[in-house]
Order: structure tokens, then sequence, then C-alpha cells
């Protein structure tokens, strides 16, 4: 069985670790999101990449949720004592090799996603990593300014620096439309039996993903089925300010409303978490195959339930 699976950070990530456990002889290509990319003291910072290859490969922060394990902050210190910032931006030792390697790799002319293949060589992360695009792309947020106007943000800096409490007037990919899917991508989408979007942030995880023009296109024409799951419960995210950045684009932070946001055109099942069952018969009148299970990744076994949920699901609209 050959899976896709578009994933952020986070919710992406724990999904498939739950996803290995729950299909362990499938062929799984996760399409990552390259919004939340930063360029820090001249080295290349892929979170979200990072994110799931260090939870899939044993080296992520457990209760963190990025950054690795066991980390120490001493080059931080270093830099900092120096006046050298951003001090909002935790990178850590250990991590800082990912960085070192990935900006050392680029810059001999590698493509990210061979880069990516490469890191991944030592993480050994058990799915097929492929960032979104090769492209640069960048996700800015609007925000306004004390005098009235209006300025744009680097998506981290809004996230981490603002913890995204200024209202978000509009989230940017700046250079999506450009942007060209990196090799594999359209490929995996085609020849897929099944394509997932895991609890991820609908807006600047899935959402920047789709932005890569293609991306949408491939998924509605591969004529598979493709099931997603809600990263909101009970009206909340379950971590994180997704809230945020579904007003930002006009979108209720409710679990039909993401289903709505993503569209019958596009899904055609979605797991509700049980708290929202009240949520199903509105969500099925609008086209889209819809069931109410536990969707806490409270650990493994919880989130390779939630997978086998979707899986079964998927057979369902097949
Ligand atoms: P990020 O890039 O690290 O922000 O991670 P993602 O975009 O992949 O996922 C973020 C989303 O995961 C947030 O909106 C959370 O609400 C959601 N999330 C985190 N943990 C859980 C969980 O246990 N269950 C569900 N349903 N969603 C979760
Ligand atoms: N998130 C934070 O809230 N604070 C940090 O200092 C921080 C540093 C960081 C370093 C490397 C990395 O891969 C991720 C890091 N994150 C940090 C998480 C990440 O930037 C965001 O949570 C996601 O991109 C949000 O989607
Ligand atoms: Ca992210």
């Amino acid at each position: 069985q050959r899976i896709v699976v578009l994933a952020g950070g986070i919710g992406g990530a724990r999904f498939l670790r739950g996803l290995k456990e729950a299909a362990p002889g499938a062929e799984i290509t996760v399409v990552g999101n390259t919004g939340d990319d930063i360029h820090l003291f001249g080295l290349k910072v892929c979170p979200d990449l990072d994110t799931v290859m260090y939870t899939l490969g044993g080296g992520i922060h457990e209760e963190q949720g990025w950054g690795r394990s066991d980390e120490t902050f001493t080059v931080k210190e270093e830099l900092a004592a120096y006046g050298v910032g951003p001090e909002w931006f935790g990178l850590g030792d250990r991590d800082f090799a990912t960085h070192i390697v990935r900006t050392q790799m680029i810059g001999a002319g590698y493509p990210l996603s061979a880069v990516t293949e490469a890191l991944c060589a030592r993480w050994r992360p058990g799915v097929r990593l492929l960032p979104m695009t090769d492209d640069r792309v960048e996700t800015h947020v609007v925000i306004g300014t004390e005098d009235g106007g209006r300025r744009a943000v680097h998506f981290q800096e809004y996230w981490v620096r603002l913890r995204a409490e200024p209202p978000a007037q509009a989230v940017v990919p700046v250079g999506a439309e450009q942007a060209k899917p990196a090799p594999g991508v359209l490929d995996a989408i085609a020849g897929a039996d099944v394509i997932l979007f895991p609890p991820s942030n609908p807006v600047v995880s899935i959402g920047t993903i789709l932005a890569v023009p293609g991306i949408r296109e491939a998924i509605a024409d591969a004529g598979v089925p493709v099931v997603g799951l809600s990263p909101i419960i009970g009206g909340a995210p379950v971590r994180g300010m997704a809230d945020k950045m579904l007003a930002a684009v006009g979108v209720e932070s409710t679990a039909a409303a993401v289903a709505g946001h993503y569209g019958s055109g596009l899904l055609d099942g979605w797991l509700v978490d049980t708290a929202d069952s009240g949520a199903v018969a509105g969500v099925e009148a609008a086209g889209i195959r819809c069931r109410a299970v536990p969707l806490l990744m409270t650990d493994a076994g919880a989130a390779a339930g939630m997978a086998r949920e979707a899986l079964a699901l998927a057979g369902e609209v097949r």
C-alpha cells in the first residue's frame, strides 16, 4: 500500500509515528511543509522537516515536540555574548549540526530534497521524506502596527517571538506561486493508494503545501481516497495557536469548519474527535464522509489507533 501524507511539524510527526505502527508494510511518502523555514546565523533551518525526521528517527525532544533530545545551548549563549541574536529562537547545539550540514550541502549546489535525503540517511525515519518544494517559500504574517499601518513578519517571529498574540490580518506564503513541487512529489501523489492529511495546522502547514502550484491539483486528480483528521477538538487547537491562523483566513475554529475549508473537492473523508460527534451530520451533508473517534495523540498507540481509523474510512469511500 502506498500512502502519501502532507505534514507540518508536531501534529504531522506524531501522527506519522502512529501510521508506521498501524500500516507496517506500507510505503509512506511524506510531503513536508517548508514555509516555516528560516535563515539564522547564515544557516538554513527547516523546523517542520526536522520535527518529522527527529520524531520518526528517535532524536526528538519528546515533551517539547520539536528540537533534539538531550540538548544544550552553548553555541546560542556564546552568540548572545557577542550580541548576536535572535535570542527568541532556541537553536540547540545538537540541532545546529543539522543546519550546518544542510547549509553546507545547499552551498555546494544540492537541492533541499537531496539534502533532506542525506540527513535522513542518518535518522532512518522509515518514510520517504520530501520537502514540498526545493524552491524558497517563506510564510509571512501581516499584523497591524501601533500607528495603524500594517507590516509583515516572518512566520517564526509571529509564532515564537510574538506568540501569535497580534491579530493576523493575512498569511502569505511568499514565493509559493513561483515554486515547483520537489522531485518525486507529484509522482508519489499520482501513484498513491490513499492520501492523508494528519492533524496538522490547516493554514500554515497543510495550506502552505497546497499553495505550491500543482500539488492541490494532483491530489484532486489522483482519484484515490483523501482522508483528513481534525487538529481542532471542542472548538480549540489541541496545542499551538492554529485558531489565530484560521481566523486570519476567515475560518471558524471548529472541526467542521476546517473540513469545509478543505472542501469536498479535495476531501473524501474527515475524522473528528468524539467530543465533536455533533459535527458529523453537517460534514456529511457537505459531501464528506465523517466519523467521530478519539483524536488525542496521548501516546504512539493512540496515534496508531487514529491512523487505523483514517485508513478504515479511506476503505469506505473507495
Ligand atoms: P507544527 O508545525 O509543529 O505546528 O505542527 P503541525 O502543523 O503538524 O500540527 C499542529 C497542529 O497539531 C495543531 O493545530 C494542534 O492542534 C494539532 N495537534 C497536536 N497534537 C494533537 C493531538 O493529539 N490530536 C489532534 N487531533 N491534533 C493535535
Ligand atoms: N518553537 C518555539 O516555540 N520556540 C523556539 O525557540 C523554537 C525553536 C526551534 C528550533 C528548531 C526547530 O526545528 C523548531 C523550533 N521551534 C521553536 C518550533 C517551531 O519553530 C514551531 O513550533 C513550528 O514551526 C510551528 O509551526
Ligand atoms: Ca510548522
